[in-house]
Parts: structure tokens; sequence; C-alpha cells
């Protein structure tokens, strides 16, 4: 086990800290030997497990089982969605609804991994930069592991519920008069100038391996059969290259016999994946200043492109974006059809899926799986304002009868 650059292959050893190649500055992966991970495979206790992140542990990059820093995270819901299936045309349409990890977000399935790292490191101080949840997620994991956090979130752009999380969980929150690529572009200087402060943005490859059992387990709950296809919002990219390792680690063990067509969505004001490979290239030009009611991927500069664009292209997936005026028409739809209340940057790889359906990418016989990624109450002003207001009425029977419009239907069934 050890930690190899992504673009020249330079090894590092795994406990080292350093988030960049230092031969040619590209990021690094956890790679296994094969053996290794054979053996993890082989043994059948994971099996019988119950569903969450630790369910894998002999496929993590952890030794010492004793210092797990853990919420209970992972065993999510994957979700039949038989209504929205019927309306789209599709048979087999799953939501793998993320919310309902502890802090509310797929971040927790990396922070468990990330801060029992840095508790095997031995350091003391942890930090992020964040559009939301990865604050919230951080500031969780740091408490329950007795580190200091600091975190840097982008000002006045964040949805409350993150905050608030952030903020009650006693990180030191940091409002930068800036966008998150120049709160990313700050942290990241940062914690290479103080070796003290670690760093947990999705950079860090003990991240994206908690986020790996995303891909792992919805092979699991699909019976070990992977979907054809897993649909995800994309950000910095770190959550749909996890999920793209962790399907291609089960494909090499043998444990699933075919992988899924990996498809990113972004929003419209912030797509430079989405650009880069509809434009077929092999790069991607960052967007000055992103624009989306998605505050979650609001993100031009998207750190962990390149291993974005490997996981679309080898899969045979796609990218699309979609509009905020879609996004939220798909929020509701998902609540309200389905029961299932996510936020707006979550909801995007509903709107995708349905542009994709409905411009003909995604074959009407293909299995499903969307992602979403975030709960509904992390967001609430966006869920209000889009929402009928409430009517406000008098305490009264007859004007609560008129409200619902009930006063006719009785005096029918009183004839
Ligand atoms: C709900 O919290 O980047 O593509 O700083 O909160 O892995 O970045 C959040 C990202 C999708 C995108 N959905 O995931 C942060 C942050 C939700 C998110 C994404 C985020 P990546």
């Amino acid at each position: 086990m050890h930690q190899e650059c992504i673009n020249c292959g330079s090894k590092y050893a795994i406990d080292e800290i350093g988030y960049f190649c230092r031969k040619c500055g590209d990021l690094l992966e956890v790679k296994y030997d094969h053996g290794e991970l054979e053996r993890a495979a082989k043994k059948s206790e994971w099996r019988s497990a119950p569903l969450s992140v630790w369910r894998y542990r002999d496929f993590m990059p952890i030794r010492d089982a004793s210092k797990i820093v853990s919420l209970n995270e992972g065993g999510t819901g994957i979700h039949r969605c038989q209504r929205l299936g019927e309306k789209l045309g599709l048979k087999q349409l799953y939501v793998k609804n993320e919310g309902e990890n502890p802090t509310g977000s797929f971040k927790d399935r990396g922070m468990t991994v990330g801060v029992t790292k840095a508790v095997e490191l031995g350091v003391k101080a942890v930090i992020c930069a964040s559009t939301g949840n990865t604050s919230a997620s951080l500031a969780a994991y740091a408490a329950k592991a007795g580190l200091q956090c600091a975190v840097l979130i982008p000002s006045g752009k964040i949805a409350y519920g993150k905050l608030a999380q952030a903020m009650i969980y006693g990180a030191k929150v940091l409002q930068v008069r800036g966008n998150f690529d120049q709160a990313l572009d700050i942290v990241l200087e940062l914690s290479e100038k103080h070796g003290s402060v670690y760093l947990l943005n999705s950079i860090n490859p003990f991240r994206i391996e908690g986020q790996k059992s995303l891909g792992y387990e919805i092979c699991d709950q699909l019976s070990g059969e992977a979907p054809d296809r897993i649909v995800v919002p994309v950000g910095n990219a770190g959550n749909i290259s996890a999920i793209w390792k962790g399907c291609r680690e089960f494909h090499d063990l043998g444990l699933v016999k075919e992988v899924p067509m990996m498809t990113g969505i972004q929003a419209a004001g912030s797509a430079p994946i989405a650009h880069a490979i509809k434009t077929g290239s092999n790069t991607i030009v960052p967007v000055g200043k992103p624009e989306t009611i998605a505050t979650a991927i609001r993100i031009g500069a998207p750190v962990s492109w390149k291993k974005a664009l490997t996981a679309i292209r080898e899969s045979h997936g796609t990218a699309e974006t979609v509009t905020d005026e879609e996004i939220l028409s798909a929020q509701k739809l998902l609540a309200r059809v389905e029961g299932l209340f996510v936020e707006p940057a979550s909801a995007s790889s509903i709107a995708g899926l349905i542009k994709l359906v409905d411009n003909g990418t995604i074959d009407k016989s293909e299995r499903v799986v969307c992602v979403t990624t975030g709960h509904g109450l992390k967001d609430p002003d966006t869920a209000v304002k889009v929402s009928e207001k409430p009517l406000e009425v008098d305490a009264e029977i007859a004007a609560i009868e008129e409200a619902l419009g009930l006063k006719k239907q009785v005096a029918v069934l009183a004839r």
C-alpha cells in the first residue's frame, strides 16, 4: 500500500504527508498491492457486517482499528423510485440518498477515514476550504476526535444549515471575502507552509478512499451487480472519482461483472468538466466567476478534474449541464413524487437524468442510480422560496374548512 502520482507514477509512503507529487505537481491516490485487496475480498466477515464505511475496513488504508473516528457513516438507503421512474419511462430507477449520513452529506464517508488518518499521523489541527458540507462534516469529526479545526467558507454564499453545523461543532469558521476556489488556494498554501495543519479537502487521497465506499455500497445493495449508470453531481470532482475507484476495484476483484457508466452533472454556470467532456478536451478551462443557486457545487476550478475526466471516459459515461431552473424543478419533483428532500446541488443529478433521458443519451432500459449528495434541510431558505407559502387562517373550524375546500364535500355526504 502506498500513495502514487496519477500522472508520473511517482510513489510515496502511505504515512507521508503531502498533497501533490513533488516531481510533477499532480494529485496522489492510494494504491494497494492487488494481493492485499484480494485477501481482503476473500475474507468472509465483511459480507455479513452491516452496511457502513467500516464494513470495508480491510479495503481502507487504515491499519489500527482502535483509532477509528466514526459517527456511523454510510449504509444510506438506495430507494427504488417507481413513481419517478414511470414519469420518465425508466423501469429501474434508484436514488442513493447520501443525506442520510450523520452530518447529512456524503462527505462523512471521506471524513471518517481522513480524520482517522489524521489521528494515526498524530496531527493536532485540521483545515479545509468549503462550500458548506465539507466544513460541517470536518467540524463534526474533528470534534469527535478532539482535534482543532478551522474552516474557510466563501462569505455570504453558503447554505444556512451548513454554517450552523460548522459553528455548533466548534470549528473556527472564517468567511473569506472571495469564492470557494480562492479559499481552496489559500488552504493549500497554508498547509504547505505549516506542516502542523492537516488538509482535508478532497485532494487528500485518504478522503477519496472513504468515499469510494459509495461505489462498493451501491454494488452490494444491488446484490453484487453494478448498475448500468451512476449519475452524480460534480463540484470539485472528488466524489465522482471516488465512486469510480470503488467500482473499478470491485470489478478488478471479481466482485461485480460490469462497471457503471459514470455520468457527471454540473450547474450551467460552473461547468468546466462538462464542457471538457462535450468538446472532447483533455484539459479544463476554469470558470472565473462560477454562479449557481446550488451553492455546494459553485466551483470554477475543480481540483480533481483530471481524475473525473478519466472516470467518465474510462467508463464510457458522459457529462451534462443543468440550469438553476431545472435544478429547482427536479428538487420539487423528487420531494413530491418520492418523498425525498434533497438540497439543490443534489437535485442536479435528477435534473441531469431528466435531460439525458429526454435527449436519448440514457436508454430507458438502463438500470440507473442517481446519487443525491446532501439533505434538503441543509438549505431550508431555497426550499421555502420555491414552495407555495403557507396560508394564514383564523383559528376557527369554518376558516380551515374553507381553506381546505372541505365545506361542499361535507354537505354532499350529509345529504
Ligand atoms: C451536496 O463542501 O465541495 O464533486 O466544500 O456538498 O466531490 O466536490 C461540496 C461538494 C455535490 C460536489 N453535492 O462533490 C464542499 C464541497 C453536494 C456537495 C458536491 C458537493 P465533489
